[in-house]
């Protein structure tokens, strides 16, 4: 499916109007070609409906697309010519801001980097793409160190993006080394502060051991399971790094599929330091269940950081030429031939 930018639309809606109005003796006025619509205006506002996720029609979608690194350390791979790259040569239909607390990120300089977010924001849905908005905790673990912060930076963010439909929240990347109790407590507080701002915004939330489910501390979904976060219109994030995980987690991840709802915000076809041989075999197995049960991902990540799981190849982001796969290492490659395959997005 070919997309077309709402402003190119504009164009030449614009352009017929005035060609209509300076045209006296011609008999019509050149008809604007048809245009596909982007993946924010065909779906609109999003809503957790059962286990899926669900369009303004409310169908169960799959949203596909990419992750940025660290915005502290790769905001140069996120600007005009890979973004557009990202939503006309990827059809991507959702962008993750990875945004860090700790390791030079938000910490640093809360108000620089929420501008950074915001900034992004209106990048992505200028495209037509939703923006998950990654809280990316890590280092400490437990995201109740980082609590009073998420509070002042997702009440902003909700605040000002409240009327946008394309705005999802992740208030947890990757929480370790703590509960699931405390995960849960955690989020309980979390997610009224958004929704006091933004009332229909879906809530993302990571799951113990890495967003593993569990199973990397060796617990299991269950724990998810018997103790459910008390609240609506949120899912529950897994991740997978294909050479690293196998067997354990994708049988983890199948049993919780038809129990909780599950988004993947980051996965590799590598091992889980993002860099080393690909498994594509395994990638796929899991790409192949995911498109399945109808469960979104974003892959990790969009810069050209030397690791294999970078999917440009290095220096490619101090040029302007993101089109086409000869800009990319095998991981983007094989991501980018995933992502831009036609997308399911019923409207009736
Ligand atoms: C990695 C980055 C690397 C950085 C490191 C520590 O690729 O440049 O030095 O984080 O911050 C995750 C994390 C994600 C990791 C990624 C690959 O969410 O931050 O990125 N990964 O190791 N979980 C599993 C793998």
């Amino acid at each position: 499916m070919t997309r077309t930018r709402w402003t190119a639309l504009a164009g030449s809606v614009l352009l017929a109007a005035t060609t209509l109005i300076s045209t006296t003796t011609s008999s019509a006025a050149p008809q604007p070609e048809p245009q596909a619509a982007t993946p924010v205006a065909i779906n609109g506002q999003l809503r957790v409906c059962g286990v899926k996720l669900c369009n303004q029609y409310g169908k169960p979608i799959q949203l596909r697309g990419m992750s940025t690194h660290g915005i502290q350390w790769y905001s140069q791979c996120v600007k005009t010519a890979s973004l557009d790259a990202l939503a006309n040569d990827w059809n991507a239909d959702v962008l993750r801001i990875s945004m860090y607390i700790q390791e030079g990120g938000y910490e640093t300089d809360p108000r620089r980097f929420t501008d950074m977010v915001h900034g992004y924001i209106e990048e992505a849905t200028r495209r037509g793409m939703y923006a998950l908005v990654d809280w990316h905790q890590l280092t400490p673990g437990d995201p109740n160190a980082n609590l009073a912060r998420a509070k002042t930076f997702f009440t902003e963010i909700a605040d000002r993006h409240k009327n946008k439909t394309n705005i999802i929240y992740d208030i947890a990347n990757e929480p370790n080394n703590v509960s699931w109790a405390g995960i849960k407590s955690y989020a309980e507080q979390m997610i009224p502060v958004i929704r006091a701002k933004d009332s229909d915004g879906v809530v993302f939330v990571g799951t113990h051991g890495w967003a593993s489910l569990g199973i990397s501390d060796g617990r299991t979904e269950a724990d998810i399971v018997n103790n459910p976060i008390n609240a609506t219109n949120f899912m529950y994030t897994f991740h997978f790094y294909a050479a690293s995980h196998k067997t354990e987690y994708f049988n983890a991840l199948s049993r919780a599929a038809d129990k909780i709802p599950l988004f993947v915000t980051e996965f590799g076809t590598q091992t889980a330091s993002g860099d080393g041989g690909n498994d594509f075999t395994n990638s796929q197995k899991y790409l192949d269940f995911l498109a399945s049960k109808k469960i979104g991902w974003t892959n990790w990540n969009f810069s050209d950081d030397f690791r294999s799981g970078a999917v440009f190849k290095e220096g490619t982001c101090s040029g302007n030429n993101f089109t086409g796969p000869s800009v990319l290492k095998p991981a983007g490659v094989w991501i980018r031939d995933r992502i831009r395959t036609p997308d399911d997005f019923p409207t009736s």
